[in-house]
């Protein structure tokens, strides 16, 4: 049982000082200024901190089966560096093999989660159609807690869906509440243009971006907006990381369309120089999809976050080692794709986007937590500071600097993309569930402490709630 007492409260709504009592079931049982001590209560000492809802990644893939390995990262390593990092909650990805069902899949998912060090939930992939998927939909919507699909329209003759499968899914989710997310790139057209650049020879690092431009994710994403829209359905589009993308989002909600968009800060400090570096495998460890972008991007990005047209920040956490990236080594569309990131991503927004004058702390609170929780349906046990929420609070220390590091980080992966690079803002103390487990640099996972989330169905109102 826990009093943190003496720092200054953030919510995404305003900044207070107050204390918190945390109880010994996990839950906040007071919030208030200059509390007594029960007895039996551990003091935490929060002077000179902020004190935030702890930070929610809606966008990971731990121990992910893909492109011929497996994200190096497993459900315990990667939960438990992002507590390192202030990220008490993730949401991840089941990904249906094709031997099996949905069902079958989100249980095998369930079995390999037990080890996550914080709480975890669940999109599942819908990557084909029929009758088993629309009653399996059902299933998971109704009693196993998942209210949000993911639909990939790139990864051709692998998780890429035709447009069919994708309205399908989308008025099934509809019917059941649940919400639609989507990974929009035109994977007709990047399957076109990487056969085209390997034929021209182009087969190293340089020519990921290249074959998967801005345009490709500019049209993917209208096009879901279109098929979403054609249902009436809401649409959730993750890492977005073009101008394209963010102006069709923001168009669409401007029209009243209930659409939003996610952002990964490595998009927001990266762009498309990294894949010129002269050394292969440093050029490799940033093939993700979608690429890094020529830098006038971020401007875009920056302006969907500072006014609420974008809604959250993620990483889309996929670690794979350098040995894994090497399978690519003759062709780049083999190196597998996907960057680490979850341990850093509230440092980095806040250094990059709350130091620099960007954003308020508020905003930061509803980025990395608050926005989440409330489009994901997890909101006000996740996301808020209040009595009878989670216990889940970070402490942070607005100043302090660090310098990011795979020599220091605890994420399983043998480089961090943002390798030497030092922002200021960091957790000195992360709570999950009322116990302290990250505390000055001392890591106290618990390997299986985390609880799967439930996620209720929405009922969405007329008027979409962010
Ligand atoms: N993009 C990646 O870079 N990795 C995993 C899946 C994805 O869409
Ligand atoms: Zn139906
Ligand atoms: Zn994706
Ligand atoms: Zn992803």
């Amino acid at each position: 049982m826990l009093h943190i007492r003496g720092g200054t409260v953030v919510t995404a709504e305003r900044s207070t000082r107050a204390d918190i009592l945390c109880d010994d079931t996990g839950l906040i049982v007071q919030v208030g200024a200059n509390l007594e001590t029960p007895a039996g209560y551990d003091v935490v000492d929060a002077g000179g901190l902020l004190v935030m809802p702890g930070g929610i990644d809606p966008h990971t893939h731990m121990e992910m089966p893909f492109m011929g390995t497996t994200a190096s990262d497993d459900f315990y390593t990667g939960t438990a560096a992002g507590l390192a990092g202030g990220t008490t909650s993730i949401l991840d990805f089941v990904i249906p093999g094709s031997d099996r069902t949905l069902l079958e899949s989100w249980k095998a998912w369930r079995e390999k989660a037990r080890k996550a060090a914080s709480d975890y939930g669940f999109h599942v992939a819908i990557t084909h159609w029929n009758d088993q998927v629309h009653a399996d939909m059902g299933t998971l919507v109704q009693d196993c807690g998942v209210n949000s699909f993911k639909h990939f329209m790139a990864y051709k003759n692998a998780l890429m869906i035709e447009d069919e499968t994708f309205l399908h899914s989308m008025r099934r989710a509809g019917e059941l509440g649940a919400l639609c997310t989507v990974h929009a790139e035109n994977g007709d057209a990047v399957a076109y243009l990487q056969q085209n650049l390997l034929e021209k020879g182009q087969t190293g690092p340089e020519a990921h971006p290249a074959s998967r431009p801005p345009a490709v994710e500019g049209e993917a994403t209208q096009r879901a907006i279109t098929l979403a829209g054609l249902l009436g359905v809401p649409l959730y589009v993750v890492h977005v990381s073009t101008e394209e993308a963010t102006s069709a989002i923001a168009q669409a909600r401007m029209r009243g369309q209930e659409v939003y968009g996610e952002v990964l800060p490595q998009h927001l400090v990266f762009d498309d120089q990294v894949y010129t570096a002269s050394d292969w495998l440093k050029a490799a460890r940033y093939v993700m999809s979608p690429p890094f972008r020529p830098a006038h991007h971020q401007k875009a990005l920056w302006g969907g976050l500072m006014s609420g047209q974008l809604q959250t920040t993620a990483t889309d956490h996929c670690c794979f080692c350098k040995a894994q990236k090497e399978a690519g080594k003759a062709d780049f569309t083999r190196i597998p794709n996907g960057t680490p990131g979850i341990e850093d991503r509230m440092s980095v927004l806040w250094h990059f986007g709350v130091k620099s004058g960007k954003l308020t702390p508020e905003n930061f609170v509803a980025l990395t937590s608050t926005n989440t929780a409330r489009i994901f349906n997890m909101y006000p046990r996740k996301g808020s500071i209040t009595i009878g929420a989670d216990a889940d609070i970070v402490l942070w220390d607005p100043t302090a600097e660090r310098t990011i590091s795979a020599a220091t980080h605890h994420q399983n992966v043998d480089y961090n993309i943002y390798e030497g690079m030092t922002v200021s803002g960091l957790a000195r103390k992360t709570i999950s569930n009322g116990k302290l487990v990250w505390d000055n640099g001392d890591l106290k996972a618990v390997r299986g402490a985390g609880r799967y989330l439930e996620r209720p169905a929405y009922k969405r109102s007329a008027r979409f709630p962010l």
